[in-house]
């Protein structure tokens, strides 16, 4: 396919309640957003780097840049047979997963709806509903934090994920664990806790957690080894992981036991597909993870996660818990908790543009440049 112009744009939604985390609160959720066009046909995604590098190192400002200036005026106006040709023509670019997955992503949609099929099936899924559990932000208190525990769990949600950081960690989990003892519960640190915290992280192990999500720094392996040693309970790396190489060296040295995989973090579906294989060669489990998308990215994620070895509950929630209104037309709602995957082609969404237009901070188009002669990569 031919990319003939893509569309950059910021977008801010207002989020239904702020969502805290260990590294700040997050109340309207900025992300950039992505469109390809080719012969009358589109291909969206979303970007889940954030305006501070607070996460990850990747910023919105730099993605752009990034993007606009250097990445895409280099394949627009090419014919490009599938991903995994753009995407080599783009292997010698170092780090920026995030910036390059918007591209790699947007691609997979418009060529999935260029077939007729479902992004699913050209990824090679194998099923048509995912498993979802609920990432819950740190709450105003204890009782707070038990009260919607017990509500998601009460709508079927498969699994609940409290955030974490010291000072709020054994006393919540504990209560949680008391009013849901059958639920699987898991905690996320986000890289709050170092190893002088191990008498905590201690207290933690003996509460019957399913893993502990990114308790140690954002990029460092080797104390995660050193502490999953430690610990009964299985480590699982969020922030530790962008590419497959980072997963290989993660399991080998035991610095985890499963992976959370998010698409847009490890720089698009190709990569995602290559931690998941990885992780299948170790016997490790993955799950796909969330960064607060719209409709969009949580379309492209509920697709990733129709892979086989996707074998727990992953973030993906019902668009109606983030939003009042989302960017697409179509619900994006579990059963149960239990995620259909969007029917039709490509991610199966569709962006409600009206509606888009007036969340859209700010927008611009990348032309093909003009090219001397007919070239292909
Ligand atoms: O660490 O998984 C994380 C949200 C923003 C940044 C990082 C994380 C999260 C979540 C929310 O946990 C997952 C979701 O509901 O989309
Ligand atoms: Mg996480």
């Amino acid at each position: 396919m031919r990319l003939e112009r893509a569309e950059l744009r910021v977008v801010s939604l207002p989020l239904l309640k702020p969502f805290r985390t260990s590294f700040g609160v997050v109340a309207d959720k900025t992300f950039v957003l992505l469109r390809v066009f080719s012969e009358g046909l589109e291909g969206v995604a979303e970007g889940v780097m954030d305006a501070r590098p607070q996460y990850r190192e990747e910023t919105i400002a730099g993605a752009l840049a990034l993007l606009q200036d250097a990445v895409l005026p280099e394949v627009l106006g090419l014919e490009w047979a599938n991903a995994e040709s753009l995407m080599r023509h783009l292997a010698g670019l170092r780090g920026n997963r995030m910036a390059l997955g918007l591209i790699e992503m947007a691609f997979w949609d418009l060529h999935a709806r260029s077939l007729g099929v479902p992004l699913s099936t050209l990824l090679g899924g194998v099923r048509n509903a995912v498993e979802v559990g609920v990432s819950l932000g740190i709450q105003a208190s204890v009782e707070a934090t038990v009260d919607t525990a017990v509500r998601h769990a009460e709508q079927g949600y498969r699994r609940i994920k409290l955030k974490i950081e010291p000072g709020w960690d054994v006393k919540v989990v504990r209560a949680v664990r008391a009013a849901l003892p059958e639920t699987p519960v898991t905690v996320d640190a986000n890289a709050a806790y170092t190893l002088a915290h191990l008498n905590v992280l201690r207290e933690l192990d003996t509460l019957g957690l399913d893993y502990i999500e990114q308790p140690l720094a954002w990029n460092d392996l080797r104390d995660h080894a050193k502490l999953q040693a430690l610990m009964h309970t299985p480590l699982c790396l969020d922030e530790c992981i962008t590419t497959a190489q980072d997963a290989r060296t993660a399991l080998e040295t035991a610095a985890c036991r499963l992976v959370n995989i998010k698409v847009g973090r490890v720089g698009g579906h190709l990569e995602a597909r290559r931690v998941h294989d990885v992780a299948a060669s170790f016997n490790a489990p993955v799950w796909c993870g969330g960064m607060l998308e719209s409709g969009v990215g949580r379309a492209h994620n509920i697709h990733l996660a129709t892979l086989e070895n996707f074998t727990k509950p992953g973030d993906t929630s019902s668009s109606s818990r983030y939003w009042a209104r989302d960017i697409v037309h179509e619900p994006l709602e579990t059963v149960n908790g239990v995620m259909p995957v969007p029917p039709g082609p490509g991610t199966g969404v569709t962006l409600d543009l009206p509606f888009l237009d007036s969340v859209t901070r700010w927008r611009t188009e990348i032309a093909a440049p003009a090219r001397s002669a007919v070239s292909s990569p």
